[in-house]
């Protein structure tokens, strides 16, 4: 936390500010180690305030102890305006994504006489490369992830629904240790495996289906993210092999390219030119990848339009796929951090061949 206490300093200096403020939980996380859901950060340079309500103070004196924390009532945007007269600021930065339109109105109100100024990525940017610790939490939720996936299909039975598996999913990950999913889980049969992003259902399990799951698990505040496909009894058809393979080579393609110095839109073109090569260009309609830390989806972003380059530290999903519309979808999906002569991946221990499960 000193360290990125350090950085931000550093930040504010650079931009002639002479403090921060933060109302952003996952922002608050990485500054403090506070997890709890409504708090807000103050970081000047000799000072770091943690303010919270009542339900955390205890909290987050264990979580956030470097930190002067301070319980408050009352709407925490004013006492941030407050707590910047009180710290003699007069410039304080803050992160336009990540504040709010109200939030802003109702800090400037408390703060007059202060210059609030936008500062995009100024917290973020420190985020993208993650420390050795870090690694470690997102690589204890990819086990958790791993061996939790790898459980469930094995235990996969014609008949169980969408809802079930994916509810199935979530139990295992907390048996395991994890606080709770990254996000909602992906449990997809058939011909729903096409909806890149669809909810589960009560679609039952059938021969022949496609199963996409894509899932993740949270370890001390630390996300996973995991995707692969299967197939239920038997493959339903030349094309449905077809496509797997394709996703499958343009996955191992993009992380091929994965390395620090590369740029994010190059590694998103590894895998699009391979699927576009092969036909199926306009059914791969989303980016290839994202990076992956407090929240499941941080930046850089792979894909066409990132500026971004890669550098070692970053922890980065490899997620191409091909979805064909009433047939199904396929999606293979891995996370690594980016080393300087390649990549590290934390998803390696879950096989992505072509898998029919029999039952
Ligand atoms: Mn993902």
């Amino acid at each position: 936390m000193e360290t990125r206490m350090a950085a931000l300093r550093a930040r504010l200096a650079e931009r002639g500010a002479d403090a921060f403020f933060s109302l952003d939980p996952p922002t608050n996380a990485y500054l403090t180690g506070f997890r709890g859901t409504t708090s807000a950060v103050l970081v000047t340079v000799g000072s770091a305030v943690l303010l919270c309500d009542f339900r955390y103070t205890e909290q987050a004196r264990l979580q956030a102890s470097a930190c002067e924390v301070t319980e408050v009532t009352g709407t925490m945007e004013a006492r941030v305006g407050e707590w910047l007269a009180k710290l003699e600021s007069r410039s304080a930065l803050f992160e336009p994504d990540r504040v709010s339109f109200s939030q802003h109105e109702a800090v400037r109100a408390a703060a007059p006489g202060i210059t609030l100024a936008p500062a995009p990525g100024l917290v973020e940017e420190l985020r993208q490369i993650k420390d050795e610790g870090e690694i470690a939490k997102i690589r204890a939720a990819c086990h958790i992830a791993e061996s939790a996936l790898a459980d469930v299909v094995d235990g996969l039975r014609a008949g169980v629904t969408e809802r079930e598996t994916a509810a199935r999913l979530e139990h295992e990950f907390k048996r395991r240790g994890a606080q709770r999913a990254s996000f909602d889980t992906i449990a997809l049969f058939g011909a729903r495996s096409s909806l890149p992003h669809g909810e589960p259902t009560d679609k039952p399990l059938e021969e022949g289906d496609i199963v996409l799951i894509d899932c993740g698990c949270m370890v001390d505040g630390y996300c996973s993210d995991l995707t692969r496909t299967f197939f239920f009894g038997r493959i339903p058809g030349d094309w449905a092999k077809e496509i797997y393979l394709c996703v499958q080579q343009a996955q191992q393609a993009a992380l091929a390219a994965l390395c620090a110095g590369a740029r994010a839109s190059e590694v998103d073109a590894a895998a699009r030119n391979l699927i576009a090569r092969a036909g199926y260009g306009p059914r791969f309609g989303h980016g290839t990848g994202h990076s992956v830390g407090i929240e499941v989806h941080e930046n850089p972003r792979l894909n066409m339009l990132s500026k971004a380059v890669l550098a070692a530290g970053m922890a980065v999903t490899v997620e191409p796929g091909i979805y064909l519309p009433g047939r199904g979808g396929v999606r293979i999906e891995d996370l690594a951090v980016v080393t300087g002569s390649g990549c590290d991946i934390l998803t390696a221990g879950i096989s992505k061949d072509l898998q029919v499960i029999r039952k």
